[in-house]
C-alpha cells in the first residue's frame, strides 16, 4: 500500500542548498516511492546552540510503500552518503538531517522511530513549509496545521526565491 509520508530536510554545513538538492534527488531515487511535492527552501535561526551557521530547511512529500522503519534505514543511508557524521554535541551543526515528520496516519512509538515527530508542532522551520506543499493537512489526532501555525509565530525564517 502507498502511504503519503512527509520528510523534513535540513543541513547547515557543507553548502546547505546542494546537499538538501541532492537529498531530494536521493528521495525521488528511492524505491517504490516518489517525491509528490516539496516546499521552497527557507533559511533559518539555529535551534539550539546559537553559535553555528544558519540552517537551509525544507519539506518533501514523499509517496511510498516502504514500511517506516525500511523508510527510516533508507533516509539514514542517505545521510550517511551525503556525509553526515554522529557528533558529541547535541543540537550541534549536521551536514543533512532527514526526519520522518509525518507517515500516512499513523502514530509510531518504537525506540528507534517517533511519528508523529516530536518537536514538529512547535517548529517554524517545520511547519511553514509543510504548510506550504499541504495547506489543509491534518496530524494524525485531528488537529488542523492551520492551527499549528496560528501558535508558532513566522520567526527567524526567510523564504528562497
Ligand atoms: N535548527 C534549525 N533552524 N533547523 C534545523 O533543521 C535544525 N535541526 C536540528 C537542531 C540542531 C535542533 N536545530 C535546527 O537538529
Amino acid at each position: 500500500m502507498m502511504q503519503r509520508a512527509y520528510i523534513g530536510l535540513g543541513s547547515n554545513l557543507a553548502t546547505p542548498l546542494l546537499q538538501l538538492r541532492s537529498a531530494l534527488d536521493a528521495l525521488s531515487a528511492l524505491p517504490q516511492s516518489s517525491v509528490a511535492a516539496h516546499s521552497s527552501f527557507y533559511i533559518s535561526d539555529p535551534l539550539g546552540p546559537a553559535d553555528q551557521p544558519r540552517y537551509v530547511n525544507a519539506v518533501a512529500a514523499l509517496d511510498t510503500g516502504l514500511s517506516p522503519l525500511a523508510l527510516l534505514d533508507a533516509l539514514q543511508t542517505i545521510e550517511l552518503e551525503q556525509g553526515r557524521t554522529r557528533k558529541a554535541e547535541r543540537w550541534g551543526p549536521r551536514t543533512l538531517d532527514l526526519d520522518i515528520l509525518l507517515f500516512g496516519n499513523l502514530h509510531i512509538d518504537e525506540p528507534r522511530l517517533t511519528v508523529p515527530h516530536y518537536h514538529m508542532h512547535a517548529r517554524a522551520f517545520v511547519l511553514y513549509p509543510l504548510a506550504e506543499i499541504a495547506p489543509d493537512l491534518r496530524l494524525p489526532d485531528g488537529r488542523p496545521i492551520s492551527e499549528l501555525l496560528e501558535a508558532c509565530p513566522y520567526v527567524g525564517l526567510e523564504r528562497l526565491p
